[in-house]
């Protein structure tokens, strides 16, 4: 009898096991199960409380501290309004942390599994566009829905997020299940991202609505040659195999620059065709400082560089040309077949670059020459730059100015032209509404890190509208409640705004900081960037 109970017993403990691994318990993130980790609990926790049950502290590589779940033990005041619930008390919120035992969030989310989701990528045995970047900026979940929802239309379709991201982990993840990546929320709301929904669930998120910070912003920050991004995937081969290169980082070599030509033609009295350098001797270079944008990039993306370039001015080309009076346009075009249509207008600060940050252009940035437009997205930054056909009004009216986005002229049974039409356009919601314009990004700040109670702490990002100019950021820390403004009066469209927006925590707790960009026309990011972060007065 005795033995038979014990059995029982026995297996009902290894039929409990199962059934909480099978839930999802044991997470794939060892953070919470291992003794070193234990240790790194906050000093607020009571001594009583199973540390496996308090939100762990990591430290990353570079040292920087991270709590990505609150702590509990301090007043209950939510994002949602700060409702009580069941579990009121410090003593009832000891015994049960909500947010560690029932929402289970340490180990919820890309993050609990991959530590950087960029370098996930760039790990996967199928290719994606390299998102590692030199500012800081993470990958985030929604950064993936950006493009696979709004990107073109077979990112949406064949590569829709959803099959894509269930695929991979029914392959390959052991240790997670539904509750890894989603939240059962009512039903109207169906089964939503934990990494979307998040900061609406957890616990112990202190709302500011009269934010008390100091903004300032500039347009000064020069991204590294290092730093420099490319796509290089999307659209024809890369542009240093074009070249019969082997290697992205292969040496340019003189031969190509010195016999590379640029024919100007189209609208103009005097046709031409010239090599570099007879350009530079006929026109001399200037240095501009300009931003190049993918339209692609998503909200707040890495897929962006605000670099000096060194280059022919493409006005004096022109002035000699003789422009007619009717000329309305410039396509361009590169070796590769890439085609791009612009606003004259763009062509007064407009360069043939060779340099940039002073250096020759590496292959990836369009050696020899790159077409630099700012104030235009990046498709107008041709790279390979071979032709300049000036088109008057009349046919310019045939094509639309890329530039990025939408005309209400396009399609007209034309292929190219159908595929970038507004019902199909990458990152437009509808023919007026662009995900990414405006955007704004945060720099260096990982999710969930602790910072001093006390002691000011400046956030830095960027914001870009591409041919819209930046008029005001607006951070709100009550999950969009109330929004604080600071306007960026005198700005150019040329380049990004820089903002710096530093703030006092006063409370040990977290907070969670969202911020969007406005545009001089009124346009308002489609999506705030937001992190969360926990102030302690220890680090
Ligand atoms: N010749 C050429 N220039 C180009 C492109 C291209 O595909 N070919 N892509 C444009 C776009 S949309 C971007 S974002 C940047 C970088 O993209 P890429 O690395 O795919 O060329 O180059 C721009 N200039
Ligand atoms: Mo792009």
């Amino acid at each position: 009898m005795r033995r038979a109970k014990r059995m029982t017993l026995a297996l009902g403990t290894v039929c409990l096991v199962g059934a909480l691994a099978a839930l999802g318990v044991a997470g794939c993130a060892p953070q919470t199960t291992q003794p070193a980790e234990k240790d790194a609990a906050p000093a607020k926790a009571d001594a009583t409380v199973p540390t496996t049950f308090l939100p762990a502290v990591i430290e990353l590589e570079d040292g920087t501290k991270v709590q990505r779940t609150p702590d509990e033990t301090v007043e209950q005041n939510t994002l949602d309004g700060g409702y009580s619930y069941f579990l009121q008390s410090e003593e009832t919120i000891a015994e049960a942390p909500y947010n560690t035992t029932f929402l289970h969030a340490n180990e919820r989310g890309c993050n609990s599994c991959h530590e950087d989701l960029a370098s996930t990528l760039n790990n996967m045995q199928w290719s994606h566009v390299d998102l590692s970047n030199g500012y800081g900026i993470q990958v985030t979940v929604q950064m993936c829905k950006d493009c696979h929802t709004f990107g073109y239309g077979y990112m949406a379709n064949q590569h829709s997020f959803g099959s894509l991201i269930h695929g991979i982990h029914q392959d390959t993840a052991q240790d997670i299940d539904c509750w890894s990546c989603h939240v059962g929320t009512d039903p109207a709301e169906g089964m939503q991202l934990w990494d979307e929904a998040k900061f609406t669930q957890l616990r112990g998120i202190r709302a500011v609505s009269d934010i008390d910070a100091q903004f300032s912003y500039d347009q000064d920050k020069i991204t590294p040659n290092d730093a420099l991004f490319d796509f290089d995937w999307l659209y024809y081969d890369n542009d240093f195999m074009r070249h019969e290169k082997t290697a992205e980082n292969a040496e340019t070599d003189q031969e190509t620059f010195d016999t590379w030509t640029v024919t100007l033609s189209g609208a103009v009295q005097n046709e031409s065709t010239r090599t570099l350098p007879e350009l530079v001797d006929a026109f001399g270079t200037e240095n501009v400082t300009a931003t190049l944008h993918c339209t692609l990039d998503s909200i707040g993306g890495p897929l962006i560089q605000n670099c000096e370039y060194t280059g022919i001015p493409l006005k004096k080309m022109l002035d000699e040309a003789g422009v007619a009076s009717d000329a309305a346009a410039l396509q361009i075009l590169s070796s590769d077949g890439f085609v791009e249509v612009m606003d004259i207008k763009k062509a007064e600060t407009t360069l043939i670059g060779l340099q940039v940050n002073g250096e020759t252009l590496p292959w990836d940035q369009g050696y020899p020459a790159v077409l630099v437009a700012p104030g235009a997205a990046a498709p107008a930054w041709v790279k390979e730059v071979s032709d300049i056909v000036v088109l008057t009004e009349e046919e310019a009216k045939a094509y639309q100015e890329w530039n990025g986005w939408p005309k209400e002229n396009v399609g007209a049974g034309n292929s190219y032209l159908d595929y970038y039409a507004p019902g199909s356009w990458p990152f437009v919601t509808d023919s007026t509404q662009f995900v990414n314009k405006p955007s704004t990004a945060i720099f260096d700040f990982q999710n969930g890190q602790i910072i001093k109670v006390g002691e000011p702490y400046e956030f830095i990002g960027y914001a870009t509208a591409y041919d819209e100019t930046i008029a005001a950021l607006e951070f709100s820390m009550d999950g969009g409640i109330s929004w604080k403004r600071f306007d960026t009066p005198n700005v150019t469209n040329a380049k990004w705004v820089i903002w710096h927006f530093t703030y006092t925590p006063q409370e040990e707790t977290a907070y969670v900081l969202s911020v969007r960009a406005i545009t001089d026309t009124g346009r308002v990011s489609d999506e705030p960037m937001e992190v969360m972060f926990n102030a302690k007065s220890a680090i």
